[in-house]
This record gives C-alpha cells, structure tokens and sequence, in this order.
C-alpha cells in the first residue's frame, strides 16, 4: 500500500475535517463488534432453510469460525450466545474454547420463542406455571453468563398476539415487569438486560414489547440494570432510527444495537448492504454523544453485536463484510466535522448543516483503515486474508447439515 498516498490525502482531510487524525486512529482500533453464534450456522426464512457445506455443528465449531473473523478485522473479540441452540454441560470448557481462540463469550441470549408451552407467550402467559418457566430459563441464563464471565443478558422478547381480544394487554404488561424485575434481582450488579423490541412478528396484532419506547419504560421501571437494546431491523419502514437512538443516548439508557439490514421488514441482511447512510447517521449520533460530556459514559458503554442470519451467502465472508461495513460507517462518523456542524446549526444554516454531515460520509476512508489495520498487524484487506487462507475450503470436511436455528 503507499503510504504517501494515504498520508496526503489525509492530511488535506484531517485540515478539512478538522479532526485529529490520531484520535480518529484511536478510535478504530479500540472498536469492538460482537458477532452471533448463530449468524455462523444454517438458517432460513420460513419457507426453507437452504442447508451448506461447512456450517459448525457445535458452539465449539462457531467459535472455531468466529475466530476468523475476528483474525482478519482485529475488532471482534466476543461472540454472542443464544440458548438453547448453544447449550452444553460444560460452559467452563466453552469459555476455555474461546480463550483459545483468543475470544471471549458475550451476551447471553435467552430462548423464549421454542417451545410449544410459548405458543400463547412465555414472560406474559395467562398460565402462571409458564411465566415461572420463562423466567427459570431467564435465571439460568444469568447462571451461564455467570459461567462464561459475560455481563450482558440480551432479551428479544416474542411474546405477542395474533387477534384482538386475544390477550389482556394491561395485564400482560403487568407481567413482563413483573417477571423482569425477578430476573433483575437475580443479576449481579455489573450485569445488564438488554431489551429488544420489535414491532411484529410472530405475534401480527399486537407484541408486548413492540417499539423503543415500551422497552424503554420497561428498561426505566427496572432501573440502572436495564437499558434498551435497538435492532435495525424491527422498525416500520422510514422510522428514524438515528433519532431514536440519539433520544436513548441522551437519557443514558441506550445498551446495544443487533446489526443487520432490511428492505422490507426484519430481513437480516448484510448490515449496511441495503442502507449504508442510514448506518453512518446512527454513528453520527454516537461519536456526537461521545464527544459530548454529558452522554460520553453511555456512549463508550454500547454492546455493538451483529445479529444476521445469512440464508444464501457463504456465512463467514458475510460476517466479515458486515463487519468492514460497519467499521466504515463508524470511520466516516469520526470525520463529521463537529465545530463546523454546531456553528450550522447555531446559524439555522440548513444547506451547510446538512453538508457539513454528507461530506464526511462522502469521504473515501479505504486509506485510513488500511493504515490502521496495517499497524494493529492485519492485512489491510480483510476480506481477501481470509479468502487466501485455504479456512473456507478446510472446513468443507464438515459436511453438510450443521447447527442451525431451525
Ligand atoms: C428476533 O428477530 C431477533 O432479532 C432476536 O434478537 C433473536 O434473538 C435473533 O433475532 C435471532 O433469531
Ligand atoms: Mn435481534
């Protein structure tokens, strides 16, 4: 790579931006982006789950497959669990697995959407047998996290309706509060509940935690423990998602995001594949609350985890992709140029406002993040290192008909 190039150039976008260009450095190589284990096995819409070659067929394999990802990007050193899909008797031996590999184990997602008993909802069911089922599997959740060192128990709550009348929609509320401050009690006091909200899906008439506003009065009744976790894809088409989250980033309950993006509805798609604005405007809010004393502490606290499921595409090479995407999004926020924004703003200057955000996501940021990988020791193409590494092809002896959600 030439060096003089990256270097003259940068420094005319360093003057331009008026940022330091170590900082910006900094800042990426401190970036961190949680992957699933489940992103690494078979899934599918619900019309077909088309099986491949080489899936992992044990959380020990997933990991195995996360560790390339993270070999070539250097930014993802955690790996996110959902059980039951991920149980085994020893998680010591899964924690030693991931260390390793050099990785570590991350949130901690409980199942509540499985099992025939959740038909009519688990958290909110009418039959008190099944809430206290719900939230055992909660609790020994908050005992594996225990297990596996993790401080994030992240809850996507499925719960929902199909017909009016179907539910008692006050009295389910009641529940989930109920039976979240169970689970609450139950966490260590550096731990923390995420909540996932998501409009529809299973439930079509109505979800118990449908939008970010209902998990963040839950997240407020629940206290410091819980925050809200923000998925890209459970909004209505043309919600503002960076609205929301520069909102949660102000009251400093704002947990984590789950990466992906979507056309239509909760597609799962490669994150920034669809959308790439988008996802540098929800970075744009972030390193601005980051920037901000009043808002930096939650911002620097943020569980950044990709949750996609990848249908047709070769599932480690979309997993790096999404996560170069998003180490874009974030390289292009950092260029924003802030004193030039806020006098804008100040100014109620439109044109140079919204200029002064575009041009940075204009700006081609392909030299500052190959010096950057080139001096944490990466290949400055992650992507091809992992082509050339012959990993693709080995783990083809696997066979078909590994894990998957299904
Ligand atoms: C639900 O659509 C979701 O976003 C939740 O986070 C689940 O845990 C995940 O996808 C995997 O199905
Ligand atoms: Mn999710």
């Amino acid at each position: 790579m030439n060096n003089d190039r990256y270097y003259n150039e940068w420094e005319k976008i360093q003057k331009d931006r008026g940022v330091n260009l170590d900082w910006v450095k900094e800042r990426l190589k401190a970036f961190k982006v949680e992957t699933p284990s489940w992103g690494y096995g078979d899934s599918g819409t619900r019309f077909k789950v088309f099986k491949q070659a080489g899936v992992p067929r044990s959380i020990f394999e997933k990991l195995e497959d996360a560790a390339q990802v993270h070999k070539v990007t250097g930014m993802c050193p955690t790996v996110a669990i959902h059980i039951p899909w991920d149980k085994v008797d020893d998680y010591d031996k899964v924690k030693r697995h991931a260390a390793d590999l050099g990785l570590k184990i991350g949130a901690v997602n409980p199942n509540l959407f499985q099992e025939d008993d959740y038909k009519f909802g688990s958290l909110t069911n009418a039959k008190p047998e099944i809430r206290k089922k719900a939230v055992g599997h909660m609790l020994e959740c908050v005992e594996i996290a225990r297990k596996v060192d993790s401080k994030i128990i992240s809850l996507w709550l499925a719960d929902g309706t199909n017909y009016p009348g179907q539910g008692d929609i006050r009295m389910r509320k009641k529940w989930v509060e109920e039976t979240l401050s169970e689970v609450i009690d139950a966490m260590d006091d550096d731990m923390r509940l995420l909540i996932e909200y998501k409009f529809f899906e299973p439930g079509f008439y109505h979800t118990d935690i449908a939008d970010w506003g209902m998990a963040y009065a839950f997240a407020m009744k629940l206290g410091e423990k819980a925050e809200v976790l923000v998925d890209l894809g459970h909004h209505p088409l043309g919600t503002n998602i960076e609205h929301i989250v520069a909102f949660l980033l102000d009251e400093e309950k704002i947990g984590g995001f789950h990466f992906n993006n979507k056309k239509y509805a909760d597609d799962d798609l490669i994150v920034g594949s669809i959308n790439p604005y988008e996802l540098f405007l929800i970075f744009n809010e972030i390193v601005g609350a980051a920037l901000d004393p009043r808002t930096n502490k939650t911002a620097e606290n943020i569980a950044y985890m990709i949750d996609q499921s990848h249908n047709i595409e070769p599932k480690i090479p979309a997993m790096i992709r999404s996560v170069l995407n998003i180490q874009t999004a974030y390289a292009k926020a950092l260029l924003v140029n802030r004193e030039v924004l806020k006098d804008a703003q100040n100014r109620n200057d439109v044109m140079a406002a919204e200029a002064a955000v575009r041009e940075a996501f204009e700006c081609d940021v392909t030299p500052l993040l190959e010096v950057v990988r080139e001096e944490m020791g990466l290949s400055p193409d992650p992507m091809k290192a992992y082509l050339e590494s012959g990993y693709g092809e080995k783990i083809l002896e696997r066979g078909i008909g590994g894990q998957g959600w299904t």
